[in-house]
């Protein structure tokens, strides 16, 4: 039976973290869905539609690695794809309570779905979408934080938000 997992979060946008994560994850599972939250209730920086494109141009040669949306529970959105794991990465302890709630939340939905975590790579780990923004809003350098096609949709939402 092959190993498919769910690789959930906003990735608004996607920064060398998350792809670290997703990298890794699609050697070691058959397939990989990198599932965007399309969550109304959340501002995101970038629409569903941005943030799937910017992740389909970056995971292009990764071939077991598919970018969809998903609302409602996660686990129910697992199902529908025949995953039984969830991949998540771990930045540094202040992730832990909170990952921690999720795990928790999501197996007394589907026990049947396991979280697996990756320690992020060192180089990443002070990183966030959040940081980004906040950097790129100023016209600080990024390119060592996202990918060249994530750095020049930045630049233009932020150009024409000025606008
Ligand atoms: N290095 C390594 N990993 C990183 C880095 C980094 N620098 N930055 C982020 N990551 C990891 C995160 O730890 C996460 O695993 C993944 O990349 C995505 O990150 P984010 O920040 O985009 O994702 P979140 O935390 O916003 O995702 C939240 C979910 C979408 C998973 C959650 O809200 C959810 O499941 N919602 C659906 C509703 C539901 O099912 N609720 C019940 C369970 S609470």
């Amino acid at each position: 039976m092959a190993s498919i997992a769910v690789c959930p979060g906003s990735f608004d946008p996607v920064t060398y973290g998350h792809l670290d994560i997703i990298k890794r994850g699609a050697k070691v599972f058959d397939k990989v869905y990198v599932a965007v939250l399309n969550n109304s209730s959340k501002k995101p920086l970038f629409t569903v539609e941005e943030r799937m494109e910017l992740l389909r141009e970056v995971t292009r040669t990764l071939e077991n690695v598919h970018v969809e949306s998903f609302h409602g529970l996660l686990v129910d959105y697992a199902r529908s794809k025949n995953a039984t794991a969830i991949l998540r990465g771990l930045r540094a302890v202040s992730d832990f309570e909170y990952e921690m709630q999720i795990t928790s939340m999501n197996r007394v939905l589907d026990k049947n779905i396991e979280t697996f975590f990756m320690m992020t790579n060192s180089q990443y780990a002070f990183l966030s979408s959040s940081i980004v923004k906040e950097v790129a809003k100023y016209n600080g350098d990024i390119s060592e934080l996202v990918p060249p096609v994530v750095e020049a949709a930045l630049k233009r939402k932020f150009a024409s938000m000025a606008a």
